[in-house]
């Protein structure tokens, strides 16, 4: 049997383990990414771990997230990531040099390498053909001490592409498509990898744009084959040495195979509030629109912008739309302005903004009470925008571009005729090099450099080792898919305070539910319920500190999505879920339970937890791997180390 790409590469990175679907491995890391937001819990923990030089071929700490610096928080955290960057020898890129996705992809992502990135959309990097991962600050700070990561090998779903996007179509299309085939779970525990005649029809940056959006399919990772366009997209960068060729075998065998026909595709919008609540554009019809933005990971390319500003050129931004452009990385903004796209974009009334995450994560341009905002993100999550009443849609930057000067959601490949629009095909560039955002240096160390803390900085929440008894009251009774952003919001407001657990715990779920914080602080230890793919979404650790910080002892859910699964294991709280479906109504917020002879449970695929008042008994699953166990005895993953080093 012929064997995927996906494991071929991670074959070549085995360390321990079998390679085969569910079982643990270890893999060998080769470059780790952080980024401040979770960067500065990343960088606690590094330093907690009494490490030297990282184990990588190469790290890079980026500042993207939090830059608007409003006050001191921002940039003290900043400081306080360049100061550890330095003494561990890990590359700092400074804030304004882009999105972090974005910039691994121009300068250091390479066919065939494994990366762990302390952000969800790490794997953008698929695009290149390496095996790109998003994982808990913990797990990226464990593989920059050790170079090494530990998961359970998932299943690969083939998704096989044949034919060529027509014009007004995109890389966005094809990966809102898979998400209304396969929704926000349909990738949990497996890697989406793509393949097939269409493969080639796709530049490195629109498949960027599809395995960065993997992410909202809750894969492990997505990836593509490493082809003549790869080999284009390296040499435009300067780095064409880097390029090697790289497929699937061609008997391979995929899991499940999802078939793409890129001819027979329009253009899609993800409707609020969920990123596969898909449907054509020409079925939601002409919605009036209030803001507009372009940008983020998923969307902010040279190519993403030449398409808008070909679109904007001697037009008018309606006069009632707000249109904001994010650019991807100061490259991009470079190359757009020296070509004049940059004036097509400000004369036709554009706001642009900082190379940075911006408006993706509330930080800024929140749109008005109950406003429409397209835009070409990844994620519109309720109240994520900054705006709860606010509805979002996801679109790509074709229609999004259109519409601004429509002024409501346009279907470019059904009205751009009417407008006399012809978009003409963008030609990969060839891009200068520039590091002038990074700061390296080789002579220094730990020895030589020490960390600056600014005031805002505090030490993470530890948890102890299991005891035998356990008790936990329920405080929280939730529905399916409940993302990080709401057990842990961010917006401009919170932020800053990434690096302040004790303050940020005051906000868990506060957007869901404000009474939670000081529930859960009454009850002294408690117990969260949850639907279907529990924390979906963001890779932050916060989602799992807070609710540690708060007491919580277990979180019993009917499915969980990997990172935040893996976030709560490393936080010693004991994630399980329910073996008898009925058990999710009984287990109302008050119930008191008890978890007798935990440790020697833990053993067990399956723990039984009782009504502490009634007596009832809950058969629950555990399903752990022999290192999550280990961990959630000793209270966490680095108690575990601890006790191992
Ligand atoms: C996101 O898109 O939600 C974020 C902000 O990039 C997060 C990381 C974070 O919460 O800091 C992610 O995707 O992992
Ligand atoms: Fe930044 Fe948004 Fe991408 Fe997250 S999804 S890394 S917030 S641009």
């Amino acid at each position: 049997m012929g064997k995927t790409l996906a494991y071929k590469i991670l074959g070549e990175h085995l360390v321990s383990g079998e390679l085969a679907r569910g079982n643990e491995i270890t893999i060998r890391i080769d470059q780790t990414l952080t980024q401040d937001s979770t960067g500065t819990m990343v960088y606690l923990q590094l330093e907690a771990m009494d490490v030297g030089r990282v184990n990588t071929e190469l790290s890079v700490a980026y500042i993207d997230h939090n830059t608007l610096q409003t006050g001191y928080e921002n940039a003290d955290d900043h400081t306080f990531i360049e100061s550890v960057a330095k003494r561990h020898g890990i590359l700092f890129s400074k804030p304004g040099g882009g999105i972090c996705h974005q910039l691994h992809l121009e300068n250091y992502g390479a066919p065939g390498k494994t990366l762990l990135g302390s952000d969800s959309h790490t794997p953008t990097g698929g695009g290149l053909g390496m095996i790109a991962i998003g994982a808990g600050g913990l797990d990226v700070a464990v593989a920059m001490a050790k170079g090494i990561y530990s998961l359970s090998v998932p299943g690969v779903i083939g998704i096989q592409l044949t034919g060529k996007l027509r014009p007004w179509v995109s890389a966005k299309d094809v990966i809102l498509h898979v998400l209304k085939e396969l929704s926000v779970k349909g990738g949990v525990g497996r890697i989406a990898e793509y393949y097939g005649d269409g493969v080639r029809s796709l530049s490195v940056t629109d498949r960027a744009t599809i395995t960065n959006m993997g992410a909202e399919l809750g894969a492990t990772t997505s990836i593509f084959p490493s082809d003549e366009n790869t080999k284009d997209y390296l040499e435009s960068q300067g780095r064409g040495e880097q390029y090697v060729p790289l497929a699937a075998d061609a008997d391979a065998e995929y899991d499940e195979i999802l078939h793409v026909d890129l001819s027979a595709l329009t253009p899609l919008a993800a409707m609020p509030h969920s990123p596969d609540n898909v449907k054509p554009v020409s079925e939601i019809g002409p919605i009036k629109v209030d803001q507009v933005a372009i940008g983020s990971c998923t969307n902010s390319s040279y190519t993403d912008l030449m398409k808008t500003a070909e679109i904007l050129k001697g037009r008018k931004v309606h006069p009632e739309v707000s249109l904001v452009i994010s650019p991807g990385s100061a490259k991009i903004l470079s190359k757009i302005a020296a070509s004049g796209a940059l004036s097509a974009l400000i004369d036709a009334g554009a706001r642009i903004i900082e190379n940075a995450c911006g408006p993706c994560i509330g930080m800024g341009q929140s749109p008005k009470s109950d406003a429409v905002s397209l835009r070409t993100f990844n994620r519109n999550f309720k109240g994520r925008s900054g705006t709860l009443d606010a509805d979002v849609y996801l679109v790509s930057p074709e229609t999004a571009a259109i519409s601004a000067v429509t002024g409501v959601l346009t279907d470019g490949m059904s009205e751009s005729a009417k407008l006399g629009i012809d978009l003409a095909p963008i030609r990969p560039e060839q891009f200068a090099k520039n590091d002038n955002f990074i700061v390296y240096s080789e002579d220094t160390n730990v020895d030589n450099t020490s960390v600056v803390m600014g005031p805002n900085i505090k030490p993470f929440p530890r948890n102890t080792a299991i005891p035998d008894r356990v008790t936990g009251k329920v405080v929280l009774h939730a529905g399916d898919n409940i993302t990080t952003d709401d057990i842990m919001p961010s917006d401009s407001k919170l932020l800053p305070y990434r690096s302040n657990i004790p303050f940020l715990a005051n906000f868990c779920f506060e957007k869901l539910d404000s009474g939670f914080a000081a529930r859960a602080k009454d009850a002294g230890q408690g117990v969260i319920v949850g639907g279907d793919n529990y924390g979906q979404g963001s890779s932050r650790e916060h989602a799992a500190l807070a609710p540690l910080y708060l007491g919580i002892k277990f979180v019993i859910a009917k499915s969980f999505a990997r990172i935040h699964r893996s976030n709560l294991i490393n936080s010693g709280i004991l994630p399980l879920t329910f073996e008898n479906p009925g058990d999710y109504e009984s287990l109302r917020v008050g119930t008191n339970l008890v978890m007798e002879d935990a440790r020697a449970q833990l053993d067990q695929p399956t723990v039984t937890l009782k009504d502490a008042d009634t007596g009832r008994v809950y058969h629950l699953a555990a399903h752990l791997t022999d290192l999550e166990r280990r961990m959630l005895l000793a209270g966490g993953k680095i108690n575990m180390l601890k006790e191992t080093l």
